[in-house]
């Protein structure tokens, strides 16, 4: 009888231990895990770059006034001394109807220089224009009106 008792009180104590063996209940790793969001904020596209618009293929247009004069006997360029970089356009633009001008690289201070463009059209309407592309190497030209020249229709470029 007692050693049935003693077993019975073992087998308790087993049991006993059993339950406490394991020690402290360990709780797994089991740390809240935020997940992040997965949706991803799409950040909005960049705006596309502002595209200039293609550079034409001439350069800066330069503009130069032939203004009338002396009750139309005489004209000045205005401005009668730009500076300009080959492959340039210069703009050429009487102001005055009535009065002939034109824009002439053919003069004697260019004598014997290459590239001279050539001389433009008589402008007489107010408003009337001609281009002119520089095509000369770097240096300093005289343009002049052909029918005023005499009277001081001249001007002076530096291409740079
Ligand atoms: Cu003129």
């Amino acid at each position: 009888m007692t050693i049935f008792k003693r077993n019975a009180a073992l087998a308790a104590l087993v049991a006993f231990a059993g339950a406490c063996g394991g020690g402290q209940p360990q709780t797994e790793g089991t740390e809240p895990v935020t997940t992040e969001s997965p949706a991803e904020n799409a950040a909005p596209a960049a705006p596309a770059a502002e595209t200039p618009a293609p550079a034409t293929a001439g350069g800066t247009v330069h503009e130069v006034r032939m203004v009338t004069t002396q009750n139309g006997a005489a004209g000045v360029f205005e401005p009668a001394n730009l500076t300009v970089k080959k492959g340039d356009v210069i703009h050429f633009v009487n102001v005055q109807a009535g009065v002939a001008h034109n824009a002439d690289f053919n003069t004697p201070e260019n004598s014997g220089k290459p590239g001279l463009p050539g001389a433009t059209q008589f402008l007489t309407a107010a408003g009337q224009s001609e281009d002119v592309t520089v095509t000369m190497d770097p240096g300093t030209y005289t343009f002049q009106c052909t029918p005023h020249a005499m009277m001081g229709m001249k001007g002076t470029l530096t291409v740079q």
